[in-house]
This record gives C-alpha cells, structure tokens and sequence, in this order.
C-alpha cells in the first residue's frame, strides 16, 4: 500500500511514557523498542510541517484505576513523576506539537487520548480528516484513542510496526488489532509512507 501524506493528516502518538516501558511501574513488554520507528514517523510528519500530538495518561496519587482506589492497575504515570515522562529517546519536535495529558481527574480514567481532552477541537481547528496512530498499549489507549477517532469521524491509520501491547490476557493485542481494522482502522506500516 502507498500513502501520500497531506495537508489533512496528524500523528497521534500514544502514551510513551517511562511508566509504560520495560523497568516502569506498568511496564508494556517491548514498549520501548517501538521508539526508533515513532521517531521516523515522527519525522516524516515534522517535516512535512504535519502536526504531531503525544498523548501521556496523567493520573492524580490516588487515582480510581489504581490498586486499592477501585482500580486493576499498579499506580502509574502520576503527573509530574519520572514515570510520567516520555521516554528519553522520544523525539519531539520543537513546533506543530501538541501534549494531549488524559485520566487527570480521580474518578474518571481515560483509555481514549479524546476523552475529556482539548485532542478533537486541535484536530478540527486544523482541518485534520486522517489520523496515524501508534505507541501503547495496543490492547488499551491506542485501541480506544483509535476507536474514539473513527467514531469522531476520522479516518484511522494503525501503525502496525509501531505499537506494543500489554496482553493481561494472551492474545489481547491480537484481539484488539483484529477489533480495530474491523470497525475501520486501516493498517499501514512505515515503508508505506515512503514515497
Ligand atoms: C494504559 C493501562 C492503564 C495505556 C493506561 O496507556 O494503554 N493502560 N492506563
Ligand atoms: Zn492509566
């Protein structure tokens, strides 16, 4: 497949945080390995002047998903921790980039960058009509932000060489790939963009 990028595509890159890589609180096995391949689709859209937005999960201490607040996960991404950062590596452009913090209220958490964030209204203001998705955890807020986007209306693109999942359950990521080019979601890899 070949995909030209134009004036109406984004990057969403999905929750590249120390928490969520191998070592972290929450830790996505493999997370980290997919760094190197956001960086060239980061690029590719940099440089051809394409927005790019980075969602990070940005809970309060206590927040409702953790162990022992009613929630099923280790705490993790606290805002303003080590482990809230992005990944070291992660390159982030200077301009046209957007930090997109989700779950930041207690009681609610937020699996979809879109979920009570300013994500659709940034992506409308700028005309955008395709979104690129990739980052983790395939089987968690990249399966919902990519739901949440086809739901809104956008086309989707699922980087297929740029996510990693937890898998709780074996299979999940598979399952959640399967779910998404179901509703929509159309698979593209990094060779696809090279034009
Ligand atoms: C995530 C579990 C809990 C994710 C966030 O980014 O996929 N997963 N919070
Ligand atoms: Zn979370």
């Amino acid at each position: 497949m070949r995909v030209r990028l134009g004036l109406r595509d984004a990057l969403i890159v999905v929750d590249m945080q120390k928490d969520f890589m191998p070592g972290g609180a929450l830790p996505v096995p493999e997370g980290d390995r997919i760094v190197p391949v956001l960086n060239e689709y980061i690029k590719l859209f940099a440089e051809s002047g394409l927005p790019v937005f980075f969602t990070r999960d940005w809970h309060p201490q206590n927040h409702i998903s953790f162990k022992g607040h009613g929630g099923i996960w280790p705490p993790h991404c606290v805002a303003d921790t080590e482990g809230a950062a992005f990944h070291d590596d992660l390159e982030i452009p200077a301009d046209n980039k957007f930090i997109i913090s989700k779950g930041t209220s207690r009681d609610f958490d937020a699996y979809s960058g879109f979920q009570d964030t300013p994500l659709e209204a940034l992506l409308r203001e700028r005309g955008i009509k395709r979104v690129f998705i990739g980052g983790v955890a395939t089987d968690y807020c990249v399966k919902n932000t990519l739901l949440g986007a086809l739901n809104l209306g956008f086309q989707a693109f699922l980087l297929t060489d740029a996510i990693k999942g937890v898998d709780v359950n074996p299979g999940d990521s598979r399952k959640a790939i399967e779910f998404m080019l179901e509703k929509g979601a159309i698979a593209l890899e990094l060779s696809d963009l090279k034009i």
